[in-house]
């Protein structure tokens, strides 16, 4: 079998079967290092924290066998048009109080038109406003509509590459591999940090896995957040029905992100409703340092805010600021008291 190199810096050139050794480590061995590769990096009890909200909901043209927000499923889901700037900044505000220094707008678009684009503009200055880090996910971008959105002052983006390049004809066909890669090239090169990553669960291999991270590890720059979906299973999907995932080879997705991506910040992101505190509590110890927090995701539900403290609590996890210090998270009252 290969050997894992137990001391890893920030590669761009990792080979397939590395990353497949790791993901083949007795557990333990992977956790441990993994670990050790997060505490070389960053404070192992802080956890940086993002809302989102969908600012505009539904009827997307686009055919991901995952989404809910695609027009070709009937999931149920009522279409919703762009959010007024105003009331996202109210959203933005009451996060803001609960403790989340990003704030994540999502739309349900192929790729945004002009008008959208400007309006998400003025949603990212008002937030920005607030003094939060500001975050969108609108699909793809143009170089102008990166660099647009660079001088409003947007700190992310995020688009996803959500499975390996082998794998993705069976989970999106509307947009190639290649569109997702040259929008992430659009968004790297205007000077946005990139926030990409993938879904587990969608029935792929643990090869397709391996890919998909080894594709993230070996971009230009490591992604600044490298979200980990478990795949939410939607009524009306494509996907639903599919097998779930063992909690633990989800732990192992996240222990590997975190040891061929050390520096980036890995978050446990969509599927904590289904998962145990115990197996969440495992992906921090294999090195997830973010999550979403808030009650609901786009569309699906996230764990309650109590809930979460709670969690975080037991485990001695506390939130990140945005200047780097670690706080208890609020507790409602207090956020209610901020707002007041
Ligand atoms: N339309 C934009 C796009 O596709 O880039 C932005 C929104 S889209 C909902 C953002 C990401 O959420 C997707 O790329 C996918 O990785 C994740 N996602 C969507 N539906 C999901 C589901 N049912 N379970 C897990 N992750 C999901
Ligand atoms: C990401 O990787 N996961 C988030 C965020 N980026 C935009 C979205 C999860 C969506 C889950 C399904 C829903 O709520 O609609
Ligand atoms: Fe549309 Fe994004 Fe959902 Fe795909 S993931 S259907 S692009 S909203």
């Amino acid at each position: 079998m290969e050997s894992v190199p137990q001391d890893t810096v920030t590669r761009h050139d990792w080979r397939l079967e590395e990353i497949e050794a790791l993901f083949e480590l007795p557990f333990n061995d992977l956790l441990f290092q993994a670990q050790t590769t997060h505490r070389r990096h960053f404070d192992p009890n802080a956890v940086q924290v993002s809302t989102l909200l969908s600012v505009k909901t539904g009827a997307c043209p686009e055919d991901c066998k995952y989404c809910p927000q695609s027009v070709r499923y009937d999931t149920g889901l009522e279409r919703e048009s762009l959010m007024d700037v105003d009331e996202v900044v109210r959203a933005a505000e009451r996060a803001r109080a609960a403790g989340a220094t990003r704030f994540c707008m999502g739309a349900a678009w192929r790729s945004p038109k002009r008008k959208d684009l400007e309006a998400m503009c003025r949603m990212v200055e008002a937030v920005k406003a607030l003094g939060m880090e500001t975050c969108v996910t609108a699909g793809m971008l143009t170089a102008e509509q990166a660099q647009t959105l660079k001088e409003t002052g947007l700190d992310y983006y995020n688009h996803n590459v959500d499975t390996s390049p082998e794998y993705y004809d069976q989970v999106v066909t509307t947009r190639t591999y290649e569109d997702r890669l040259d929008t992430l090239e659009n968004v790297r090169e205007a000077g946005l940090k990139t926030c990409c990553g993938g879904i587990v669960g969608m029935g792929e291999t643990v090869r397709d896995r391996a890919r998909m991270l080894q594709v993230l590890a070996n971009l230009p720059e490591h992604p600044g957040s490298v979200p980990i979906n478990q795949l939410i299973q939607v009524p009306g999907t494509p996907f639903h029905g599919l097998d779930p995932v063992d909690p633990l080879d989800f732990v192992r997705t996240i222990a590997v992100a975190r040891i061929i991506m050390p520096r980036s910040y890995v978050r446990l992101s969509a599927g904590r409703t289904e998962m145990s505190d115990e197996t969440q509590a495992l992906c921090f110890m294999a090195g997830a340092n973010s999550i979403f927090y808030g009650d609901k995701l786009l569309t699906t539900g996230n764990p309650d805010a109590d809930h979460d403290r709670r969690l975080l609590e037991r485990l001695g996890l506390r939130f990140e600021t945005v200047e780097g210090e670690t706080v208890t998270p609020p507790k409602p009252e207090d956020a209610e008291a901020a707002r007041a």
